[in-house]
């Protein structure tokens, strides 16, 4: 009985992954992760943007302390800045709070997380495993969408924005 049982839960769970897949959502404690999505790279790039939105629905802050992906040697957290007229990243030290009932978006031309020493070519249409590591919700593992090179946003309705781009920026 108990084999039955936990045969048709995985048949359930196999059957509504299609579902989960689609919305491409994540949640880990109370945060929840929306559209995670990167750019195709060009053969032999360094390092690539990761974008996407955490929403902290619950009642504590917590922080995006780290990250890290099988395609990058490392994987650190960005900002972007003005700096005389041209825009430069820096390392976020001390990670990215989310404070209770607020939103972090990561989006080209802000914050975001950088996939650096790039292992592999990232490729339109794949998705590219990323791991998320928060101070107090822990680890969650998400698969970025991969969108064009030089992808405003992710291709979804309704998310388009207007950001300038983040691939021609040099890492070394
Ligand atoms: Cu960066």
């Amino acid at each position: 009985m108990r084999t039955f049982m936990a045969a048709t839960a995985a048949a359930l769970t196999l059957a509504l992954a299609p579902l989960s897949a689609h919305a491409h959502d994540y949640k880990v404690g109370a945060l929840e992760i929306e559209h995670p999505w990167t750019r195709a790279t060009p053969p032999g790039a360094a390092a690539g943007g990761a974008f996407l939105i955490i929403v902290n629905e619950g009642t504590e802050a917590d922080t995006l302390i780290g990250a890290a992906s099988p395609v990058a040697g490392r994987v650190e957290l960005h900002t972007m800045t003005m700096d005389d007229g041209v825009m430069k990243m820096r390392q976020i030290k001390g990670g990215i709070e989310i404070s209770p009932g607020d939103t972090a978006t990561l989006a080209p031309g802000g914050n975001h997380v950088m996939l650096m020493d790039l292992k592999e070519q990232i490729v339109t249409g794949k998705t590219v495993p990323l791991t998320l590591t928060f101070e107090k919700a822990g680890s969650v593992d998400i698969d970025l969408a991969v969108s064009p090179p030089g992808a405003p946003g992710p291709k979804m309705n309704g998310h388009g924005n207007g950001s300038h781009g983040h691939e021609t920026h040099d890492h070394n």
